[in-house]
């Protein structure tokens, strides 16, 4: 056996099932080895597309997603969508090839500090640099990656060492690590706080969702009529349909600019981390936080908590489910009443009766033709402010938004990623920019037979970038583009493509697609 037989061994270990990736010379060897596995190989057209590959499934499974590239260019490309994993806290395990041990001191054929590179955008990293390090190494990107917080790591496998013979064998995966319960004096804090407060709100984030807090969550709002307002990433936390619900941070905004969190003296943000909205814009002046997640917050002025619960989330909101019923309490539920009403008003904006048409009034007709476990997928533009702040969302993990590094680029790839990980229907929405990035894609879905939609907003410009320049000066530059014809760029690729001329076809198009295999469906917008 060889390293790069042990490799797959130990990937197989782990429960891998694909490896997205594209191919190099540099690593033959795991090539070969994989396809002499059971693990399913996934050549994509780009780094990038095999990297946000990865980066989906991981987000949606909690089980890392493993990618691969060959050194230099390779690496280089793989490297945005190993970043995003990184700050959207999915866990990814990415895997470069590099040459031989024997050239890596000189000036050589393609060969860059790779692992000098991927080190900050990665919990850990190391080089494979003897055969027998390979089966801990692996076992430690995978728990390193998958570990709460989870994140990307990275290992390198010179072409040398990836031939060497090797007797050791795969380490197991001893499961997840259960975090532990919450300290008794923290929760007690919290407790009085509770206690005293008048309008509390709480703010669901991305670890709401990633840890599968989320049947605690709802029970905790069952008890106490909290509202909750989550962040893009910690939509479907709360369901849309509840009375409770306050949808994003950012709904219904367009009628009154201030978040509703700002009408709370009490905030208690559950799974939360900056980097997902700044919490310099919210106005909440004097109100208490309370940070409850697994980790401490990070120091910032604007983000100062009051207490923090550092635990498993779940346990901690379920130790506050039994107080809270002991206790009998609970809190009025009038004071958001005016906000939801005002958030559901926005969401039900209807559809022109011809194109071109607002993604905000695409909204409601997708959401009626998709069941609430289907799955939407956002790219990142002013269609993902609008998915994010008007998308009703009804499930965990069937809206996905990139808002850690908030790349273009995602909405294909991780389409592809989601109609492979799971059993729903799926949507791909795009703007024209960040479509054009990993279009190519395409190709590497209807390889892999995939059946989703790519639901296209085409608006010929870079929109979000135009529409700020535009509230900040009145005038735009170097946003606008010209775009392929989307139907036969479509058709080009065997797949199905739509393009509505009326509100009745954006409805009767739009389930067709849905209904029917691989397609994608245009919609012209302002
Ligand atoms: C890889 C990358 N490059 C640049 C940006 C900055 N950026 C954010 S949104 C945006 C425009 C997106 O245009 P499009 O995909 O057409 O979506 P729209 O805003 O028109 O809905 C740009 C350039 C980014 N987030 N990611
Ligand atoms: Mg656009």
């Amino acid at each position: 056996m060889n390293v790069s037989d042990l490799l797959v061994q130990c990937l197989e270990r782990e429960g891998v099932e694909h490896v997205f990736g594209l191919p190099g010379e540099e690593m033959e060897d795991l090539l070969f080895s994989l396809r002499d596995s059971e693990i399913t190989f996934v050549p994509v057209r780009h780094e990038q597309g095999a990297a946000f590959m990865a980066d989906v499934h991981g987000r949606l499974t909690g089980d890392a997603g493993v990618c691969l590239a060959t050194l230099g260019p390779g690496a280089t490309n793989l490297l945005t969508g190993v970043a995003d994993a990184q700050l959207d806290k999915s866990p990814l395990v990415a895997i470069t090839a590099q040459g031989g041990l024997e050239r890596l001191h000189q000036e050589s054929h393609q060969a860059i500090d790779i692992l000098r590179m991927f080190g900050p955008v990665t919990k850990w990293n190391t080089q494979l640099d003897s055969p027998d390090i390979v089966h801990e190494s692996v076992r430690k990107a995978f728990k390193m990656a998958e570990y709460e917080k989870p994140g990307a790591t990275h290992l390198e496998l010179p072409e040398d060492v990836a031939a060497e013979e090797v007797d050791t064998h795969p380490l197991q995966n001893r499961g997840r690590i259960p975090a532990p319960a919450p300290n008794p004096d923290s929760l007690e804090r919290l407790k009085t706080a509770l206690r005293d407060a008048q309008q509390p709100i709480i703010l669901a984030g991305n670890g709401a969702v990633r840890t599968h807090a989320v049947t605690q969550l709802r029970e905790f709002v069952d008890v106490t009529d909290i509202p909750v307002v989550s962040t893009y990433m910690g939509k479907g936390a709360i369901s849309d349909a509840d009375e409770r619900s306050l949808m994003t941070l950012d709904s219904g905004i367009r009628e009154k600019p201030k978040s509703v969190i700002a009408d709370s003296e009490l905030i208690l943000a559950i799974g939360y981390d900056i980097a997902e909205h700044d919490p310099g814009e919210w106005e909440t002046e004097d109100a208490q936080f309370v940070h409850i997640d697994s980790e401490p917050a990070e120091v910032y002025e604007a983000y100062d908590p009051d207490i923090e619960v550092i635990a498993d989330v779940g346990r901690t909101l379920q130790s506050l489910v039994d107080w809270c019923r002991e206790e009998r309490l609970s809190f009025d539920a009038t004071w958001y009443a005016d906000a939801r009403r005002r958030i559901l008003a926005d969401v039900a904006t209807e559809p022109a009766d011809a194109p071109p048409f607002t993604v905000r009034s695409v909204l409601p007709v997708l959401r009626e033709i998709l069941a609430p476990e289907d799955l939407l997928v956002s790219d990142v533009g002013s269609h993902k402010l609008a998915i994010a702040q008007n998308y009703r969302t009804y499930e965990p993990n069937t809206c996905l938004i990139s808002n850690g590094l908030a790349s273009m680029g995602i909405a294909v790839p991780g389409g592809l990623a989601a109609d492979l990980a799971v059993d729903a229907n799926v949507v791909a929405a795009t703007g024209d920019g960040g479509f054009m990035m990993n279009a190519a894609e395409i190709e590497t879905a209807t390889r892999m037979d995939c059946e989703f939609t790519i639901l296209l907003f085409n608006d010929n410009d870079y929109g979000l970038i135009s529409d700020k320049q535009k509230t900040h000066t009145g005038e735009s530059f170097g946003t606008e583009l010209s775009n392929p014809d989307f139907v036969r760029f479509a058709e080009s690729f065997g797949i199905k493509g739509y393009r509505p001329d009326s509100a009745d076809q954006l409805r009767t198009q739009l389930r067709s697609a849905i209904e029917g295999g691989m397609s994608l469906v245009e919609v012209p917008v302002e």
